[in-house]
């Protein structure tokens, strides 16, 4: 088998035929589905006369080829690999084809599928070529008409893109709807589905006064879960015309749910495709964090119909155009809907544990990355989060209202175009008059930045001075780094705790201002400071980097108490904790008692005692550094320690303040009926961190309560901490009954039960891994299921880091297995799963043999091109 090739970014080529109009006709069949394409294309003026037409298809039956009626001989085109080539086309022509797939062999989810008895789709990026011969590429645009034919019984529901334009009745029991969707489009945002679903509908007025018909599609089952989504979108839609001016385009949106789904969802135009899991919800179902999941995923999907869908992306390697875009916008939605610096720190969480640790791998890869083998493979944190970042700092730096001007006029010049991420930040410099000459590093640069930063305080002078240092270090392929533009947003803190006026460059930006870094190294004085301050840096988390400041934990303290920045004081927590933790781990390498720092429990007693004024910030300022998070800080990590530390350290604090968490969790009880709003999450949140201390304090009353809060089965999030609490409790004889009649009650419900088996694989025990192995046994579990696989090997892998990284090397062994299936079946969700094991490096010499062994065990597999590049990225010598 050949080695597959790279693609790069340098060797782009505008397409040399363009598309006027493209017309489909599908006859479905679960075995043998006949798709009929007519392409009107059409030479581009710029093109040479002899350029060749190119299509693009993957496993399809071609069963018919003409050009204006005159089928072509077999010596008049040829197929390699995904391509197909005519030489010899006119200007201008119809080119006809017929092929015939298999939607029902379709495990990778990739093209026409099933999903239990329903036909979807799903085309980005690269799917569309498993449907037809097309020119499957971003940059060519066209209007489609698309006709479904389905059997009336089976298929009494036919969807596609924009609105419905023609239907009737057919022999032999069939029928057929024709679509027509006016806006060009490439083919990734082409749907269809067609089954047996049921609908519930609604209506938006836009702020122009149109009327545009909502409808949710579900399989009957899921109808009592439609309400927060429709919800969801309609707040979205107002906040689109709110924020950015965007209204709808098309009189009908709709949204279908499936379960057998690769990613969260899919912004198709005008027929957005959900996975159940991010759309689906009810109270007794849904935890508080997936309702507020659908919501932003709803926004998400809502807001490319601009940002992704009306302006688009010239190639796969400007897709964070669309994705950082639309991630940010939805990152604002979801702060202006519910806490905001919540929201700020749980993006930011996962950005530093999560993103963080990809950009310091061995698939590390800038936000517009220059090759890819499989492009499916970059649908990651670092073109999602990161580039959402970036976008967040290009804000930051030009100002909320300029932004606004900015994206107004890019929406405007490029609508119906297919651009690149220079089109959008042009705008920006020409809006902001600012140069982002090098703020587009950001875009080409792998890595996280380190800052490191030291004050010193000139008491004679009265004046403090912050230098700061900026470093990138290397990524593969990228030995050498350069300085970046960092926006650094800043202030300083007299000893009593107020903010200081800042006095820096000869000017007086108030208590706040922002640092310009640019330079590889940089000073900024700040004059008339009366006594050592104590400076609260990257407020807000203005830019995704690492920073080091030699704060001691009474700064850290101060900051926590004082700092004007919400997310600062929880980061100034974070930290401080983390010190703590650290020495405990110290203690533990040295086989010496671990004790917990009392600056930490003092520090904890003071924001149990404070008044309630922000619950959800309490709740995020009690949450203990994550162990993916301690973890980021080792050289080499030591997964037994962490785990060891940051469990001895929850329980000190239990003992110290168990009647303070009594006293939280009592007066965070709510009699009011449930309802995601921001306040009872809140309130949630806080009486659950609550409880898990308290049952940490090891009291057997403790465990009561959870049985307690379990049984009295009031909503699914109460439900499910205390049930994780019995299951993780190492007394059986009230986990296991609780997981038996977790299991039993919701067995009809899949998304349920995937919360059952994600509960069940992160116990600490050290028979978790053996559970695992034995769920994979259970008759709800498929591996063909994303959101099964997810559940189960995804949770453990990814959450459960003691028992996944076992000395024996039974985790990676079962991941490997995992993972050596999935590369038959659905590749792209094999190449993220293997994940963990791309991280070997990071681990002692034992782990990272075992890590490194069972890489190339997969290694030796017939490997999927998704596969393949992961698998040769990780194994590189670096
Ligand atoms: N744009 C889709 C990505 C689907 C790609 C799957 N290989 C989801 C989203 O970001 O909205
Ligand atoms: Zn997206």
């Amino acid at each position: 088998m050949a080695e597959p090739q790279a693609i790069y970014l340098h060797d782009y080529q505008p397409p040399a035929y363009r598309l006027e109009r493209t017309e489909l006709t599908f006859d479905l069949n679960e075995k043998a589905t006949r798709v009929r394409a007519r392409l009107h294309l059409q030479r581009h003026p710029e093109a040479e006369a002899q350029a060749p037409l190119v299509l693009w298809g993957c496993e399809l039956g071609l069963e018919r080829i003409a050009i204006d009626g005159q089928p072509l001989l077999e010596s008049e085109y040829r197929i390699e690999g995904e391509t197909l080539t005519v030489e010899r086309v006119p200007e201008r022509f119809l080119l006809d084809t017929e092929v015939v797939i298999e939607p029902a062999a379709n495990t990778a989810l990739e093209g026409l599928y099933v999903s239990g008895p329903i036909f979807c789709t799903q085309c980005e990026p690269e799917g569309f070529r498993r449907i037809t011969w097309y020119p499957d590429r971003p940059d060519v645009l066209a209007p489609f008409t698309t006709t479904v034919i389905g059997d009336r019984d089976r298929e009494p529901v036919l969807l596609s893109n924009g609105n419905p334009v023609e239907r009737g009745e057919l022999p032999g029991n069939r029928h057929f709807v024709s679509w027509q969707d006016p806006h060009p489009k490439p083919a990734y945002l082409f749907a269809l589905v067609a089954g047996k679903l049921d609908c519930v509908r609604d209506s938006f007025t836009t702020a122009s006064g149109r009327e545009v018909a909502l409808e949710l599609w579900v399989e009957e089952e899921n109808l009592h879960k439609t309400e927060w989504a429709m919800a969801s979108l309609k707040r979205a839609m107002r906040w689109d015309e709110q924020s950015y001016g965007r209204e709808y385009d098309l009189d009908l949106f709709m949204i279908v749910a499936v379960n057998d789904f690769n990613m969260g969802a899919m912004e198709n135009k005008g027929l957005n495709i959900f996975n159940s899991a991010a759309v689906l919800a009810n109270p007794q179902t849904t935890t508080d964090a997936a309702f507020q999941r659908i919501e932003g995923i709803v926004a998400h999907e809502y807001f490319h119909n601009w940002s992704g869908n009306r302006v688009t992306c010239r190639d796969w390697f400007q897709l964070a155009l669309k994705e950082g875009f639309t991630v940010f916008r939805d990152q604002t939605f979801s702060a202006d809907t519910n806490s905001a610096p919540v929201k700020r720190i749980e993006d930011v969480a996962l950005l530093r544990t999560l993103q963080f640790a990809e950009d310091a791998g061995p698939t590390a890869h800038p936000v517009r990355p220059d090759h890819f083998i499989e492009i499916s493979n970059f649908y990651t944190l670092t073109i999602y989060e990161k580039g959402a970042e970036i976008v967040r700092m290009l804000r930051n730096l030009i100002g909320a209202e300029t932004f606004r001007r900015g994206s107004d006029r890019y929406f405007e010049r490029f609508d119906g175009q297919a651009v690149r991420v220079e089109d959008f930040v042009d705008v920006m410099a020409e809006v902001s008059g600012l140069d982002l000459g090098l703020f587009m590093r950001w875009y080409s640069q792998a890595g996280t930045p380190q800052l490191d930063c030291r004050g010193e305080y000139d008491e004679a002078g009265q004046r403090f001075t912050l230098t700061v240092r900026q470093h990138t270090p290397p990524t593969p392929g990228q030995p050498d780094k350069l300085p970046l533009h960092i926006p650094l947003r800043m202030g300083l803190l007299g000893d009593d705790g107020t903010p200081l006026t800042l006095s820096v460059d000869g000017e007086t930006p108030g208590t706040d201002t922002v640092l310009h870094l640019t330079e590889a190294e940089q000073q900024w004085t700040f004059e008339g400071i009366e006594r050592a301050p104590v400076p609260s840096l990257l407020r807000g988390f203005s830019a995704p980097v690492r920073l080091d400041y030699p704060w001691s934990r009474d700064e850290l303290a101060h900051l926590m108490r004082f700092d004007e920045d919400g997310f600062n004081r929880w980061d100034a927590t974070q930290r401080l904790a983390l010190t703590a933790i650290e020495e405990m781990m110290t203690a533990h390498a040295a086989g010496e008692t671990m004790h917990l720092d009392a600056r930490l429990i003092d520090a904890f007693r003071y924001l149990l005692n404070q008044p309630a004024d922000d619950r959800a910030v309490l709740a995020e300022m009690l949450r203990l550094p994550s162990e993916a998070w301690i973890a980021e800080q080792q050289s080499q990590v030591d997964v037994d320690a962490i785990h060891a530390a940051r469990r001895a350290a929850i329980e000190q604090l239990a003992d110290s303040l168990y009647a303070d968490f009594e006293r939280v969790y009592h007066a965070n009880q709510s009699t009011a009926g449930y309802a995601p709003t921001p306040e009872q999450i809140a309130a949630r949140s806080l009486k659950n961190i609550a409880l898990s201390y308290l049952t940490a304090s090891g009291e057997p009353e403790t465990l009561a309560m959870a049985k307690a809060q379990f049984e009295a089965d009031d909503n699914m999030t109460d439900v499910r901490a205390a049930l994780t609490l019995l299951a993780h409790s190492d007394r059986a004889d009230l986990g296991d009954p609780a997981i038996r009649a977790f299991g039993e009650r919701w067995s009809h419900d899949a998304l349920v039960m995937d919360q059952w088996f994600a509960t069940q694989v992160t116990r600490p025990q050290p028979d978790a891994l053996e559970r695992v192995r034995f769920l994979m046994q259970h008759p709800a579990f498929s591996i063909k299921n994303p959101n099964r696989v997810r559940a189960l090997i995804g949770t453990f892998t990814r959450d459960n880091r003691v028992n996944f990284h076992r000395r024996d090397g039974a985790g990676y062994r079962l991941l490997a297995d995992v993972v050596i299936e999935l590369n038959r079946l659905n590749p792209e969700i094999a190449a993220r799963m293997i994940a963990p094991l791309t991280r070997f490096r990071r681990f002692d010499e034992a782990r990272a043999a075992l890590m490194r062994g069972e890489l190339e065990r997969i290694r030796a597999e017939k490997l999927s091109r998704n596969l393949h590049e992961v698998v040769e990225k990780a194994l590189a010598e670096t």
